[in-house]
């Protein structure tokens, strides 16, 4: 397996679940900052010129950050990734895509890159504000699902990995944390996983 990642970039969540999984596996480091992903190499192998992005042993890309990491869940499934119970895919599917879809790509690109999205700097202001809202409101429901459990789904499952880069941006979106997401957050830089990930 090679996984395609940016540091900084939503593959740490990824990255960190290869770590926890213990597979080995080849990284290859694709430099969003320079537009290393906008390059001919790389577009001819990813035309969405995204991270991440894993290229499995059968030669297949995988993209998009959920079905990635569904695919490592069920490829290890003596790693339970996956919340328990007859529907633990759909579950795991519901809360990542509203942590991927919503929460990063409706809430933190906004919040964080909002020149992306508008030239003038007073509507650089609304941009921004719109992503922040929807942070506000996404980190109460986190909060709430969370609960008293260490994990979203009392073991550690694919969705950790997702929420975990999301709160590890905290201090690009400069939203506060809830106070579960917070120790959350502590908990998940503990792991050594996450270490090797951020070495
Ligand atoms: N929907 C994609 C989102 C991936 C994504 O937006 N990745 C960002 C890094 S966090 C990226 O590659 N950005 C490059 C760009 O948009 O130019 C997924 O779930 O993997």
């Amino acid at each position: 397996m090679k996984l395609f990642h940016s540091p900084g970039a939503c593959s740490l969540g990824i990255r960190v679940l290869m770590e926890e999984i213990g597979a080995p596996f080849e990284t290859v480091n694709v430099d969003l900052k320079s537009g290393e992903h906008r390059q001919p190499a790389y577009m001819k192998l990813n035309p969405k010129a995204k991270v991440p992005a894993l290229l499995r042993p059968d030669g297949r890309l995988l993209t998009e950050f959920p079905v990635i990491a569904l695919w490592l869940a069920r490829q290890f499934p003596e790693k339970n990734l996956l919340p328990d119970g007859p529907e633990g895919d759909i579950d795991a599917l519901e809360l990542l895509d509203y942590v991927v879809s919503t929460l990063h790509m409706r809430g933190a690109t906004l919040a964080m890159r909002p020149d992306r999205f508008c030239q003038d700097p007073k509507g650089q202001e609304e941009v921004r504000k719109s992503g922040r809202e929807v942070l506000t409101v996404g980190f109460e429901r986190l909060e709430e699902q969370l609960g008293e459990k260490e994990w979203f789904f009392g073991h550690m499952t694919i969705v950790d990995m997702a929420v975990f880069y999301l709160v590890h941006w905290q201090p690009r979106y400069d939203l506060p944390l809830t106070p579960r997401l917070k120790a959350f957050h502590e908990r998940m830089m503990e792991r050594p996983a996450v270490k090797r990930a951020l070495a």
